[in-house]
C-alpha cells in the first residue's frame, strides 16, 4: 500500500468490521433497512471515504469537493455509518433511524449532512452524477464525481441515457462503481432482467471498464488510484461483491435484501463479525 494512505489494510479491515456491526445495530434498532446490500457495498464506501474522496465535514459546502452520489439509495444505512464515522453528524442521531420526524429515513435525503443528492428511486444517481461532472468541466473545476450503482438497478433506462451522455461529453472526471453482487430484490439479476455482458455494454457506449474484488482493500485502492482509466472517457469499476458479506447466514440470500435480524440473529451476526 502506498504511503499516501493513512490506514493499513489491517486497520481498514477492522474499520469495515466496525461499520458492519453498526449497520446491523441500527437496522436492528429501527426494525427496518436494507441489510444485504449495505453489507455488500460497505468495503467500497470504506475505501471511498477513507482514501479516495476529497470530502469532509469541513469542505462539504466547498464547490471544489468531490461528489459522491449513492444511486442504490436503499442501502443508505452503509452510507450513514460511514458519514457518522467521518464526523458529518453525531452517531447517536442514527438511533432515530426510521422514527417519526427523523431525517434518517430509509433512503438518502439532503436533509442529512454529507448527503449530496436524494436517491432511492433507482436509476437517478448516474444521471445526477453526469450532470455534476459536466458542471465541473464547464466551470474548469478539478473535482471528481463518483456514483455507486446496483446491478439490479442497471435495467432502468435512465442509466443508459446517462452512460451515452457521459461518453459523449468525455467525462473522465466521472467514475461509476457497480456493486456487482448479482442479486436484487426478488431474484438474481440474471433472472429479473439480464444486463450481461455489462463490461462490453459500457465499453460499447464509450466507457473504460475495470473489474475488481469489491472486498479487497488493496485491490480497490489500486483501481481507484488508476483513475481516470483513459483520458477523455468515463470509468466504470465493476466491483465483485457478495450480498450480505460478513454474516454467513445472510450471504447470497435474497431474503436478506431487506430482511431485519431478530435478537438471536443479531447477536449471532455480531459474534461472527467479532471472530473475524
Ligand atoms: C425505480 C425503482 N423501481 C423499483 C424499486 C424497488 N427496489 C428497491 S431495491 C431494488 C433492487 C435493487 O437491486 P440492486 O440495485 O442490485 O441492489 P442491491 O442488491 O445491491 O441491494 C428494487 C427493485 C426502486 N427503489 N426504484
Amino acid at each position: 500500500m502506498s504511503n499516501k494512505y493513512s490506514m493499513t489494510e489491517n486497520e481498514m479491515q477492522k474499520k469495515s468490521v466496525e461499520y458492519r456491526k453498526k449497520i446491523l445495530t441500527y437496522i436492528y434498532g429501527a426494525n427496518a433497512g436494507h441489510t444485504g446490500g449495505s453489507l455488500s457495498c460497505i468495503d467500497i464506501l470504506n475505501v471511498l471515504y477513507n482514501h479516495v474522496l476529497n470530502v469532509s465535514p469541513e469542505n462539504f459546502r466547498s464547490p471544489d469537493r468531490d461528489r459522491y452520489i449513492q444511486s442504490k439509495g436503499h442501502t443508505v444505512e452503509a452510507l450513514y455509518v460511514v458519514l457518522a464515522d467521518k464526523g458529518f453528524f453525531p452517531e447517536d442521531d442514527l438511533k432515530t433511524m426510521c422514527r417519526y420526524k427523523s431525517h434518517y429515513i430509509g433512503h438518502p435525503t439532503r436533509k442529512v449532512n454529507g448527503i449530496e443528492q436524494n436517491t432511492g428511486a433507482l436509476g437517478h444517481g448516474l444521471p445526477l452524477a453526469v450532470g455534476n461532472a459536466i458542471a465541473a468541466k464547464m466551470d474548469d473545476k478539478t473535482f471528481r464525481v463518483f456514483s455507486l450503482l446496483g446491478d439490479g438497478e442497471l435495467p432502468e433506462g435512465s442509466n443508459w441515457e446517462a452512460a451515452l451522455t457521459a461518453a459523449h461529453y468525455k467525462l473522465d472526471n466521472l467514475c461509476a462503481i457497480l456493486d456487482y453482487n448479482k442479486l436484487q430484490i426478488s431474484g438474481t439479476t440474471a433472472e429479473v432482467c439480464n444486463t450481461e455482458p455489462i463490461d462490453k455494454k459500457f465499453e460499447s457506449f464509450g466507457w473504460t471498464v475495470k473489474h475488481v474484488n469489491g472486498h479487497d482493500f488493496n485491490a480497490l485502492i489500486k483501481t481507484f488510484d488508476e483513475l481516470p482509466f483513459e483520458k477523455g472517457k468515463p470509468s466504470l469499476i465493476i466491483a465483485h461483491t457478495v450480498k450480505g458479506k460478513g454474516v454467513s447466514y445472510m450471504e447470497n440470500q435474497i431474503s436478506w435484501h431487506h430482511g431485519v435480524p431478530g435478537q438471536k440473529q443479531y447477536e449471532e451476526a455480531l459474534a461472527e463479525l467479532d471472530k473475524g
